[in-house]
């Protein structure tokens, strides 16, 4: 226990009253994942990323990304303190199919999803939510928007991507901290009235 304390103080300390969440932030490639936990974590965020180099090029679809010389190639994690009872692990998981396994390791414990969507590239999600739901998770889809997309309405959205009439759908800048906060907030009020 006395590592423990040494290791995260802030929450051990308030044991009693305060309560941890796994929390998975997903997305295809690009969608802007590492970006949403960086501009969210209250601590250094841990990132794993790598320059993509050719060899990449036929795998990562760069088409509609512009400027982008690293992926994510294992995990970002990142912690945001809610409020004094809830503190959210943030555990960023790469969309691509070869990482089908952090997928395995990554659900484990986990709460629930956010589910980072590019407007652009709708198709792209169609995996991810595929893989989200194979896994029994609950999840809340936040639609990324990247400068000069065109927009479409919740609606729209909500039928493209066949989504439950229950999952909430809420626009963000995944650079901006109060929107990307608004998200998250949004998916743990809905998970935390799912819990009976
Ligand atoms: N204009 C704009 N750019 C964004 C936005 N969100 C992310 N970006 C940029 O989009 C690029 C991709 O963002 P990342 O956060 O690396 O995306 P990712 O989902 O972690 O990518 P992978 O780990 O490679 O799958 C970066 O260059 C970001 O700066 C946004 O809302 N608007
Ligand atoms: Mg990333």
């Amino acid at each position: 226990m006395g590592s423990r304390l040494a290791l995260d103080k802030d929450v051990y300390v308030r044991d009693e009253v305060q309560t941890a969440a796994k929390i998975l932030v997903v997305g295809h490639f690009a969608v802007g994942k590492t970006t949403l936990i960086g501009t969210l974590s209250e601590i250094p965020p841990l990132r794993t990323e790598e320059t993509m180099t050719q060899a990449g090029s036929g795998i990562d679809d760069l088409k509609g990304v512009r400027g982008k010389t690293t992926t994510t190639v294992a995990m970002d994690f990142g912690r945001l303190t809610l409020s004094e009872k809830l503190v959210l692990y943030l555990f960023g998981t790469p969309g691509q199919q070869r990482f089908i396994q952090v997928w395995e390791d990554m659900t484990r414990g986990a709460l629930g999803a956010l589910v980072l969507v590019d407007p652009e590239r709708l198709e792209e999600s169609f995996p991810v939510i595929d893989l989200i739901e194979q896994y029994g998770l609950a999840y809340a889809i936040a639609v990324n928007h990247f400068d000069g997309t065109q927009s479409r309405t919740k609606e729209e959205l909500r039928e493209a991507l066949d989504l439950f009439p229950e999952t909430p759908v809420i626009t963000c800048d995944a650079r901006d901290q109060k929107s990307s906060a608004g998200a998250l907030i949004t998916l743990v009020q809905y998970l935390m009235n799912r819990v009976p």
